[in-house]
């Protein structure tokens, strides 16, 4: 059965129960059901008799063009403002069959004849409706959160346009853009005038890949032509919290994950750096040369701050590349409060910061920051002459797509142009405190409560809480090996059930000898105290009976 636009995205009546007995957002239902009103007031047009072919660049497709462009706009729209709103779920989630049944019509399956614009217009609603609400207020379960306005426009925008950031002569406007940001992003490392250079490319873990590739290519160039016959057996150093992606790196460049020596951590998640000095005199007496070492300002799980001083004290000792993954921290260097947790980031010989992550930038958003300008273009470059002609008009250093590993790269630097932009570096500095203030708040009611036990002692530094949560059963049996069993359950039944309900969401997991925990994170700044205590009395709701 096909659905019209008018009806879907409704609560049903269980929801509304919920939501008149949450007593969180009072007069909010009233806000939400505006919302319901206005989706389904709006099928000012026709749409059931429109094909894709009657649109743009069909002749005379010009109305047509727009009227479905600004239903759509209103989808979003109310998508949007549903996002924000308390009283909306975070998700209505849905088992993978059920999706691939063709949940209420709405079908995954491609057809052989074209649908009509109606019907891509309830498919659109419909993919946003089984879809996360990743901007909601109680939505915590991943570092990049956040329904930034003025970046969803840059976003839009980047859409419209379609362009490739690999040459100047198709990107002008854009190539200018990341060489502004990437400047400042340089300035605000404090890395000199002269020094810095880098690209956006797919995620942190991209990132990370290059530095690796980097560091690689600096000690060994001939490694990029005779490949790893003609280099020795390389080690590379990071901490046993650090991203996996450090480990992929290796894997994926042929040196082998098992020539990462993973480093330990206190228990705080911060790498112990006579340990790194040890391993790298270990390994070389093994044979091994030592060439990288991985240092992560704000790890994944605790948001951990590796000495970073020390470790550069290490790597100049050693004469190693220093990395700083700040894929996650990296944020924090905006804000005159914090950024004191990153001393020593001007010494690291690359970056990787994503944007998309604390300063709330929408997905994919993330740089690899170098110190030495032009080794980006020598490692990657391969000079193929149909896109990269040396003859051009203008100058071919603007031509960035040769630094890259990759051909094609989306345009990714717009959108933090126009946020940098709209906010000034004051408004991302506002942005991160409060997000850090929403932690401490989290951290000193987690102190206070008997049903909530912390991972690790002590204020957060980044914006990461961990904790258990402790049913009756498990607060009556004395710690040792029983009570981890039990724990150990808690988290994942109360995730699921959480999914089930879909008024907030947040993350679970085990780490080295701790048995599963949450992890509480802030990027959205949406996010305020209520949501915190709402967060709390969600877990306790859901779990109290287990
Ligand atoms: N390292 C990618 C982000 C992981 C997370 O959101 O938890």
């Amino acid at each position: 059965m096909r659905r019209s636009l008018g009806n879907i995205m409704e609560f049903t009546q269980a929801d509304r129960r919920h939501l008149d007995n949450s007593k969180q957002d009072t007069g909010s239902l009233e806000k939400a059901d505006d919302a319901l009103k206005y989706d389904s007031r709006h099928a000012s047009h026709d749409f059931s008799c429109i094909h894709s072919k009657d649109l743009l660049p069909a002749e005379e497709g010009e109305e047509a063009t727009k009227h479905f462009l600004q239903e759509l706009v209103n989808i979003l729209l109310a998508y949007i403002s549903k996002s924000l709103k308390r009283s909306s779920k975070v998700v209505d989630f849905h088992y993978p069959h059920q999706l691939k049944e063709g949940l209420e019509g709405f079908s995954l399956e491609l057809p052989d004849q074209p649908d009509n614009l109606e019907q891509l217009l309830v498919d659109c609603r419909d993919t946003l409706k089984y879809g996360v609400k990743t901007g909601h207020p109680r939505y915590f379960n991943q570092l990049s959160t956040g329904l930034d306005i003025i970046g969803l426009a840059g976003e839009w925008l980047t859409s419209t346009a379609n362009t490739n950031m690999f040459t100047y002569e198709i990107s002008p406007v854009f190539i200018l853009m990341e060489e502004v940001v990437l400047r400042k992003m340089h300035t605000i490392i404090g890395w000199q005038k002269e020094d810095g250079d880098g690209i956006f490319c797919p995620g942190g873990t991209m990132s990370n890949l290059y530095s690796v590739l980097l560091a690689r290519f600096h000690l060994f160039p001939a490694v990029k032509t005779h490949g790893m016959s003609a280099i020795p057996r390389l080690a590379l150093f990071t901490s046993a919290h650090s991203h996996y992606s450090i480990k992929k790196s290796a894997a994926v460049l042929g040196i082998g994950s098992e020539n990462v020596i993973v480093i330990r951590c206190d228990e705080r998640g911060k790498m112990i750096s006579s340990e790194l000095n040890s391993s790298i005199d270990a390994a070389k007496s093994k044979g091994l040369v030592p060439f990288y070492v991985n240092a992560t300002a704000g790890t994944t799980v605790y948001g951990a701050f590796d000495p970073l001083n020390e470790i550069a004290d290490i790597c100049e000792r050693h004469g190693l590349w220093m990395h700083v993954d700040a894929a996650w921290g990296g944020g924090l260097l905006l804000s005159n409060k914090h950024r004191v947790k990153m001393q020593g980031i001007e010494r690291a010989h690359s970056v990787t910061w994503n944007p998309h992550k604390m300063m709330g930038v929408p997905l994919q958003c993330s740089a690899i920051l170098v110190k030495r300008k032009g080794l980006l273009q020598e490692c990657n470059q391969l000079c193929a002459e149909y896109l990269f002609q040396p003859d051009k008009a203008y100058d071919v250093t603007y031509d960035t797509g040769d630094k890259s590993i990759q051909c094609g790269r989306h345009v990714d630097i717009f959108k933090l142009w126009l946020m940098w932009k709209a906010k000034g570096s004051e408004g991302f500095e506002a942005q991160v405190n409060h997000c850090l203030e929403n932690a401490e708040y989290l951290y000193y009611k987690l102190k206070r409560r008997t049903d909530f036990q912390l991972v690790f002692k002590g204020k957060p530094e980044h914006s990461n809480v961990c904790f258990w949560y402790l049913p009756k059963k498990v607060q009556s049996i004395p710690p040792g090996p029983e009570r981890d069993r039990e724990l150990h359950l808690v988290a994942p039944k109360i995730k699921a059930k959480m999914m089930e309900e879909g008024f907030t969401m947040i993350g679970y997991q085990p780490l080295e000898d701790k048995v599963n925990f949450f992890r509480c994170v802030f990027s959205n700044p949406a996010t305020q105290r209520e949501d915190v205590d709402f967060l709390l009395d969600e877990i306790a709701r859901l779990g109290c009976e287990l």
